[in-house]
């Protein structure tokens, strides 16, 4: 019967129980005796909260009587939520479904600096700029030597975080050849804001040529976060992982 109840029924019934409920409650004597200036105001701001609060507790309470509206603004917001969590996974599954010719970069990151070694090429290193060539996936995996880093290229749209001990992988399919900036985009102490590295994109035969005439190496301490790091989400997902 309480699923009738008309508005106005509804909004007497909780006009009452607010009257009923605050006079219970502003008569307690909540916080003792007053002794300054400011107690008194303190008080009376406090019970004007008790009779807000007793209004808003009258109503939720009122409402859920009304099995309809209960209904209603449960199953609606489950059905948005479920929608939003479906398209996100495939979204997610399509970027991050492995290739079988994907390049893999290592990538370091440091207060406050960037670094990358092509494990392909005897990890061939260089600070503060990579390529890589364009319509290929890409395999980052990514390293931090001391806290917090996060890698993003905004015109990829893909961020990944960089944690110490742990190797995250991320996938990136880059589509036009040009010259793009990686920025760090995690609060990662003073130079943050400058922790910044030039992607260049271009024709695998540029690329080639460009990774061929690296001559140095990723230094042995960066090589340790390669061999000692935890590796985590090594696969996509859908493609057969745990
Ligand atoms: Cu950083």
């Amino acid at each position: 019967m309480y699923g009738r109840l008309p508005i106005v029924k509804m909004l007497l019934v909780t006009i009452a129980m607010t009257v009923a409920i605050s006079a219970v409650m502003v008569s307690i004597n909540w916080d003792g005796q007053e002794a300054s200036t400011a107690a008194p105001k303190i008080d009376d701001l406090l019970n004007v909260m008790i009779v807000l609060s007793s209004f808003v507790f009258s109503l939720v309470m009122v409402m859920l009587f009304n099995t309809r509206l209960e209904i209603a603004w449960t199953v609606i917001p489950t059905i948005i939520v479920l929608f939003g969590a479906g398209y996100s996974w495939k979204v997610l599954d399509e970027i991050e479904k492995p290739s079988d010719n994907a390049l893999t970069v290592d990538v370091f990151s440091q207060q406050y600096a960037w670094s990358f070694a092509y494990p392909g090429k005897g990890y061939a290193w260089k600070e503060g700029e990579f390529h890589v060539p364009v319509n290929r996936q890409i395999r980052f995996k990514m390293h931090a030597q001391d806290v917090i880093h996060s890698f993003w290229v905004p015109e990829w749209r893909i961020k990944k975080d960089n944690v110490p001990g742990i190797t995250t992988t991320a996938y990136v399919t880059p589509d036009k050849v040009g010259t793009y900036q990686l920025v760090c985009t995690e609060l990662c102490g003073f130079g943050h804001a400058t922790m910044r590295a030039k992607v260049v994109v271009e024709r695998p035969s540029k690329f080639d040529k460009w990774v061929e005439g690296l001559d140095q190496k990723a230094p042995p301490e960066l090589m340790e976060s390669v061999t000692q790091d935890t590796e985590t989400n090594p696969v996509g997902l859908g493609a057969g992982g745990a």
